[in-house]
């Protein structure tokens, strides 16, 4: 057997045609291979043939590059919504704020998360700047609508109606910001559940799925400020937003953290003043603080920016986090500790 055409001045290896016309298995320029014998094959310690076979996808362009799945190599975080399980693993691995949002369907409840996502991306989040989320795929999901409507004809709904693929565990963002003032770095767990949760709430069904509530630093309670300002609705209104405090008080047991009702839609109508004093007084009776924080994800109105009140909606938040633990309590020593706990060095 001949190798290649060594002339550099044929093209046989290319075309398989030999410019002198030489017939190809007799042409000098191709230097005779020895295909060697059955006796010099690849032999292992034992004396066994080995078995040289290229790989299935060696030099199959397009091929697989693995003939299998390895399941032991690391794979990329799907970066979608966290599950309860993920969520413990963050809670346990740092210190975290989890923010329990509750509202009716259409309350805004997916627009403030849209909105700050939006916000963030583009360093326009008073005060805080993005350092990591582990949900980007959810948020660029919930976010993907709201890029692309016509100028001067705004839909009325830019985000779509929230809906989980399992409906009895709920599904949260991450988010980790950054604080302009001190650098301090932190991390902010986020529900995107849908209003039928809260209205379930209401009628005392399905409370279980919504017990994560009882590990929340702050509870947004979103409302639709709009239906506060106008005459004919603001009862109703009123009425189901005492019924949810209610309801969360219930399923909190002995667990207070404090809650802010979020009336969004200030682009359209400012909250009323009354309003804000007569859910105080109600939240009071049954053992909240509750704080008022108006915004608009979204703004239809020349004279207020979209996403007013959201950076002051996550300060407040964030402030809301009970201080840490001191590192190393100062305590009086005590003749019941042990004797190497009580042995002190007085000053
Ligand atoms: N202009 C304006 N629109 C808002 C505001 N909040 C919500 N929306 C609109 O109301 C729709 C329903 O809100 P959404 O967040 O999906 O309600 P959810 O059911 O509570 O999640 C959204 O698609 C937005 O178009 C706001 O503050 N201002
Ligand atoms: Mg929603």
């Amino acid at each position: 057997m001949r190798g290649p055409c060594q002339s550099t001045t044929c093209t046989f290896n290319a075309t398989k045609k030999c410019v002198l016309g030489n017939a190809p298995d007799e042409c000098e320029n191709r230097p005779l291979i020895d295909e060697g014998t059955e006796e010099d094959a690849l032999q292992d310690d034992k004396g066994e043939p080995l078995d040289v076979s290229p790989p299935l996808s060696a030099g199959v362009l397009g091929g697989p590059v693995l003939e299998a799945s390895n399941d032991e190599l690391e794979t990329l975080p799907a970066s979608r919504t966290m599950g309860l399980p993920q969520l413990n693993t963050m809670m346990e691995s740092r210190p975290t704020c989890l923010v329990g949002i509750v509202g009716l369907s259409g309350a805004g409840k997916t627009a403030v998360l849209v909105s700050a996502y939006l916000l963030l991306s583009k360093g326009m989040l008073e005060g805080f700047s993005y350092a990591d989320s582990a949900t980007l795929r959810a948020f660029e999901e919930i976010s993907r609508a709201t890029r692309s409507w016509r100028k001067g004809d705004p839909p009325e709904h830019i985000t779509n109606h929230t809906t989980l693929t399992d409906s009895r565990e709920a599904g949260f963002l991450h988010l980790r910001l950054r604080r302009d003032t001190d650098d301090r770095i932190f991390d902010i767990l986020l529900p995107d559940l849908p209003g039928e949760w809260s209205r379930a709430l209401i009628g005392r069904k399905d409370a279980a799925r919504l017990e994560f509530l009882r590990s929340a630093n702050v509870i947004w309670l979103m409302v639709d400020g709009r239906q506060f300002a106008n005459t004919g609705r603001v009862a109703y209104a009123r009425y189901r937003a005492r019924l949810l405090i209610e309801r969360l008080a219930d399923l909190l047991g002995s667990h207070r953290p404090q809650l802010l009702i979020v009336p969004t839609w200030q682009d359209k109508a400012a909250f009323p003043e009354d309003e804000v004093i007569g859910l105080q007084q109600h939240g009071r009776n049954f053992g909240f603080e509750v704080d008022v924080a108006p915004i608009a994800s979204f703004s239809w109105n020349d004279d207020m920016n979209p996403g007013q009140g959201i950076a002051s909606l996550f300060s407040r938040s964030l402030a809301a986090r009970p201080a840490p633990p001191d590192f190393w309590p100062e305590t009086r020593p005590d003749s019941d500790d042990r004797k190497i706990a009580a042995f002190r060095r007085r000053p």
